[in-house]
C-alpha cells in the first residue's frame, strides 16, 4: 500500500511541478527565444581560393631609386706578355743627351768640334740653335781653330764675337776680349747703319756685318 501510494504521490507531484514550470517558463521567457533552434555549430572548413578578380590592370609605377654600389668584383686575368726590352748594357750606366750627342758626332776628347745643319739665319736664332745643343756660336781663338770652323762652314758664317757692348770692342759671345783675331784688310768698318756681329768669309778672314742679316750657323761643342 504504501509503496503504490507513495509512487502515486510522486507522480502527482511530477505532474504538479512540470506543469509549473511550463506555466513558469511561458509567463517570462519569449516566444521567440524559445522557439530558436539552438546554439551555432562550429565554423565550417576553408572554402576553396575564388577566381581571380577582373578590374582593370593599373599603371605601371616609376623606377625605383638606383640600388647602392655592388662590391668590389675579382681581380682581372693577367694582361699579355710585353714585347721584348732593349738590349741594355753591362756596365749598367746610362748616357747623357749631351754624351750620346758626342758620341754620335765622333767627337774627340779635349778637343772642340765644330758642327752646323746648313742653314741661314740671324745671329739671334743661331744663338738659341746652339744653346739647343748646349753649345755655343762657332769662336776661333787660334789660327787652327779658324781653320777647323772653315773646313766645316761651305759659305759665310757667324762668329760667337759681336762689339754690342761697347761700339769697336770686339768680344766674346760667352765673355772676354779676343785673344786672336783675322780681320779682313780695312775691317772692322762698322759700316752703314752699324755692324756688331762678325763673319768668317770664305777666304778665312773676318768682317763685321748686320746682326740681322742670315748667314750659316756653326756651333762648337766644348772641348
Ligand atoms: C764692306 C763691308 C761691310 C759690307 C759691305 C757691303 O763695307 O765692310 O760689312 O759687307 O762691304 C764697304
Ligand atoms: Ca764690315
Amino acid at each position: 500500500y504504501s509503496f503504490f501510494a507513495s509512487f502515486f504521490l510522486i507522480l502527482a507531484f511530477k505532474k504538479y511541478a512540470d506543469k509549473e514550470a511550463l506555466s513558469e517558463a511561458q509567463r517570462t521567457c519569449p516566444v521567440v527565444t524559445c522557439a530558436l533552434p539552438g546554439r551555432d555549430g562550429r565554423d565550417g572548413l576553408k572554402g576553396e581560393k575564388g577566381e581571380p578578380g577582373q578590374g582593370l590592370r593599373g599603371l605601371q609605377g616609376p623606377p625605383g631609386k638606383v640600388g647602392p654600389p655592388g662590391n668590389t668584383g675579382a681581380p682581372g686575368a693577367p694582361g699579355l706578355k710585353g714585347h721584348k726590352g732593349d738590349r741594355g748594357d753591362s756596365s749598367g750606366k746610362e748616357l747623357t743627351p749631351a754624351q750620346l750627342q758626342t758620341f754620335s758626332l765622333g767627337k774627340k776628347t779635349g778637343k772642340k768640334l765644330y758642327v752646323s745643319n746648313g742653314e741661314k739665319m740671324s745671329f739671334s736664332k743661331v744663338k738659341a740653335l746652339c744653346a739647343e745643343l748646349q753649345a755655343t756660336v762657332a769662336t776661333p781663338k787660334s789660327a787652327e781653330e779658324n781653320k777647323a770652323i772653315q773646313d766645316v762652314a761651305k759659305e759665310e758664317a757667324f762668329l760667337g764675337i759681336t762689339d754690342k757692348v761697347t761700339e769697336g770692342h770686339f768680344m766674346y759671345v760667352t765673355g772676354g776680349s779676343l785673344v786672336y783675331s783675322n780681320w779682313r784688310k780695312n775691317e772692322p768698318n762698322n759700316h752703314g747703319s752699324g755692324e756688331d756681329c762678325v763673319i768668317l768669309l770664305q777666304d778665312g778672314f773676318w768682317n763685321d756685318i748686320s746682326c740681322e742679316s742670315s748667314f750659316l750657323a756653326v756651333c762648337e761643342l766644348p772641348a
